[in-house]
């Protein structure tokens, strides 16, 4: 008896086996597995923004339209949501991404001497 086998992988990531058998003709067992892949998409993190009792409402606004791309309109609500709230989303993106606007809001609010707290969360 001789055994056949023949596999491919799409992906790294989750994947499935589908197995076919059968004989050919001189009754030898086949064996048929293809690999089919799930495409996952990547994990996003949120980026929050922490409300404190001291970092300037102005600085916040420039914070929100400089890192995150908000119209002014836009940076002040958010600001404000945060100032009453305590915490507020901010963007949502990949983890290369989020960390990187975690590290410039941290270093501008620390060049400045503001101690504003921005941090990012796993989105589930
Ligand atoms: N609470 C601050 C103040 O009254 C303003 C503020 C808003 C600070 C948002 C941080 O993330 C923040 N000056």
């Amino acid at each position: 008896m001789r055994l056949y086998s023949q596999s491919e992988v799409y992906s790294n990531m989750n994947f499935f086996d589908l197995i076919m058998q059968g004989e050919d003709e001189d009754e030898n067992i086949l064996v048929l597995t293809k690999t089919v892949s799930k495409t996952k998409r990547p994990p996003l993190y949120k980026v929050l923004l922490l409300n404190d009792d001291y970092t300037p409402m102005e600085f916040v606004v420039v914070v929100l339209e400089r890192f995150f791309g908000m119209t002014y309109e836009k940076a002040f609500e958010v600001m404000l949501t945060v100032h009453k709230k305590g915490v507020a989303v901010v963007g949502v993106f990949s983890f290369e991404i989020a960390e990187t606007k975690v590290g410039q809001v941290m270093e501008f609010a620390q060049r400045h001497q503001h101690p504003l707290q921005c941090t990012l969360e796993k989105e589930d």
